[in-house]
């Protein structure tokens, strides 16, 4: 399946931290399911070496590009400097993949063509069509109640507001503004989502199939939960608040 031409520069950005059996994998798959793309692997320094086997990538293939990032600082970091990596490159679409294969490259046209008439779309696994691999139950439950609450604490009209598997036209990103986004971890793509929301932009959500990681260890952390929960919970209370005023 071809990619729609008329979107232009398209940038997968694929942060990594300690993912080395998972990287030449995944760029291949990428480079394999969608020629035309570039790929940009945004590495915060992995103690694995996963940061030269990338550059080893990026040698062999100009599509391939690297960003050494100094240390670990979180996943919403490492995007926030791929979008502007790709924004001074003049991409005119970035893409979110995760590097351990559950966001597969070969549903990236599928998103693609859905930005035709969209500003951002999200890879959805709640909405029909939508699915998961291998994911424990427990897993399930966390990323579905996680869900629920963002629903019920931000009122968004979306079913996975979670999920990393995204792609931004470059002119969403503009409009969002990246220099107020702090969330490093899971309420990063939370925060994006609700912020192209309140802009008015186009959000579109499609069904995609999220495979549990084969090789490597999960990044997810108590820590990363506890911002999420809380973040939400102070996005909810500000929004009604401003509701509350406004009705004033
Ligand atoms: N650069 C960078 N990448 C990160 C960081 N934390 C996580 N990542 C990457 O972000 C992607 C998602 O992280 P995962 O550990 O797979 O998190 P997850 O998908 O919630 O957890 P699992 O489903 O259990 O794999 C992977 O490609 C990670 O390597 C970080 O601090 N810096
Ligand atoms: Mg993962």
């Amino acid at each position: 399946m071809d990619i729609p031409a008329d979107l232009g520069r398209v940038l997968v950005i694929i942060p990594t931290y300690n993912e080395r059996d998972n990287i030449e994998p995944i760029v291949g798959r990428v480079r394999a399911a969608v020629p035309e793309v570039d790929v940009l692997v945004a590495d915060d320094n992995s103690p694995d070496g996963t940061g030269d086997l990338a550059d080893a990538l990026a040698a062999a293939d100009d599509h391939v590009k690297v960003l050494h990032r100094k240390g670990k600082e979180g996943l919403g970091a490492a995007y926030i400097a791929g979008f502007r990596w790709a924004a001074e490159h003049g991409y005119d679409v970035m893409v979110e993949m995760d590097a351990d294969g559950s966001h597969q490259p070969e549903e990236l046209p599928r998103l693609l063509t859905a930005l035709q008439d969209a500003d951002l779309v999200l890879g959805a696994r709640y909405i029909p069509g939508g699915k998961i691999e291998n994911w424990p139950v427990s897993r399930q439950f966390i990323s579905r109640g996680g869900n629920l609450f963002v629903r019920m604490m931000l009122g968004l009209p979306l079913r996975d507001a979670t999920g990393g598997y995204r792609a931004f036209r470059a002119a969403t990103l503009d409009k969002i503004g990246l220099d107020g986004v702090d969330s490093r971890g899971y309420c990063f793509q939370i925060d994006l989502a609700r912020r192209s929301l309140k802009q008015g932009l186009r959000v579109v959500e499609v069904p995609i199939t999220f495979v549990e990681r084969v090789h490597g260890t999960s990044k997810m952390s108590r820590d990363i939960m506890i911002e999420a929960m809380l973040r939400v919970t102070q996005w909810g209370v500000s929004d009604r608040l401003t509701r509350l005023r406004s009705k004033r």
